[in-house]
């Protein structure tokens, strides 16, 4: 028996989608109110006593929502969210699964170009201690000098033991201009001083996503700055705790995430949960400790071949390695 989730926000709706997923054989199950997210069928379609599928839809197009169904598994995408990325890759016409899911991410999900940000646009690194802040502040002032503009480094962290060691190194090797910049006043000041061609970076002290004092300080900040606020966060958390600080920090004004540690991790479901929650756009992702390495490029295609890249971590490999 193939078993399949249908949201949507009509009854009519669902049922549509269940029609073209699993054709007219399909038996409904159940049906759910999900209060404003509208209604989910849950749908079935039987084996017929020889254990072939009655006829329905073509067995390519339950191939790639198996394929799909189980590589969001493997990831730990939220149920919900699962579901609508499989309506929507039944919905959207694609050569392969791969290029479904990539449709699905498309539909479900916001994507901007690194190539958006530049010497008009001041980015403001946030997210919680450690997540990689300070090494992707670094990385986009590569970014700017790769791509002919001159970058200024505004930290935020220079009070932090190393903070400000850390701070000169990153600028002595980018060729970048240093400022340390304690209060919200003293970063809007250093980005309007900044020269037509600099493009702003500005790293902050690691926060606690629920704390809302110190949220309504990196708000305000932003917002002197007239910075776009990018929420920095690693690889590899549990999917409903990291959409929880995501939506946390997305009501503090966090349009962009970049995702980091990519490298090391093995399920990014959470990330997907998080830029779904909040509604933030992919930036760009870490996936590499080395700052020479920059940052990897996310649209749709990336991210849809990077979840289908799933194969299971073999304790062996590491000794082969060796
Ligand atoms: N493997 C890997 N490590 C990374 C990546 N990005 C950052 N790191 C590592 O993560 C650790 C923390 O990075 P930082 O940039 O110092 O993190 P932060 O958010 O500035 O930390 P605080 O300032 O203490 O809040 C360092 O050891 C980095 O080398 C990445 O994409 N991949
Ligand atoms: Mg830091």
């Amino acid at each position: 028996m193939l078993l399949r989730s249908f949201s949507a926000k009509t009854l009519p709706e669902a049922m549509e989608q269940v029609r073209l997923a699993l054709g007219d054989e399909a038996i409904i199950l159940s049906t759910q109110e999900e209060g404003f997210a509208g209604v989910k069928v849950t749908a079935a379609l039987e084996a017929d006593d020889d254990n072939d599928f009655r006829p329905g839809p073509p067995t390519s197009e339950l191939a790639v929502a198996d394929r799909i169904a189980s590589v969001l598994d493997h990831h730990r995408v939220p149920r919900g969210l699962a579901d609508r990325l499989l309506n929507a890759a039944a919905n959207l016409q694609a050569d392969d699964w791969v290029m479904a899911l990539a449709a699905a991410l498309d539909y479900e999900l916001g994507f901007l170009p690194l190539s958006e940000i530049g010497p008009g646009r001041p980015i403001m690194l946030i997210g919680p201690s450690g997540a990689g802040k300070s090494v992707t502040s670094a990385k986009l002032c590569a970014c700017a000098r790769l791509a002919g503009a001159r970058s200024l480094l505004i930290t935020m962290d220079s009070d932090k033991a190393g903070g400000r060691a850390q701070a000169e190194t990153f600028a002595d090797v980018l060729g970048a201009r240093l400022v340390c910049a304690s209060d919200p006043e003293a970063v809007a000041k250093a980005v309007s001083q900044r020269e037509a061609d600099e493009m702003a970076v500005i790293d902050t002290i690691g926060s606690n996503p629920f704390d809302g004092q110190e949220l309504r300080y990196l708000s305000e900040t932003a917002e002197a700055a007239a910075a776009t606020l990018a929420l920095v966060l690693p690889a590899g958390g549990d999917p409903a705790e990291v959409a929880d600080a995501a939506l946390a920090y997305s009501q503090a004004g966090a349009q962009a995430m970049i995702p980091t540690r990519l490298d090391a991790a093995r399920r990014f479901g959470g990330l997907v949960a998080a830029a779904h929650v909040g509604g933030m756009q992919f930036l760009a992702a870490g996936v590499s400790r080395h700052i020479g390495a920059g940052l990897t490029a996310l649209n749709p295609v990336s991210l849809a071949r990077l979840l289908s890249t799933c194969e299971p971590f073999e304790p062996s490999s590491l000794a082969a390695a060796d």
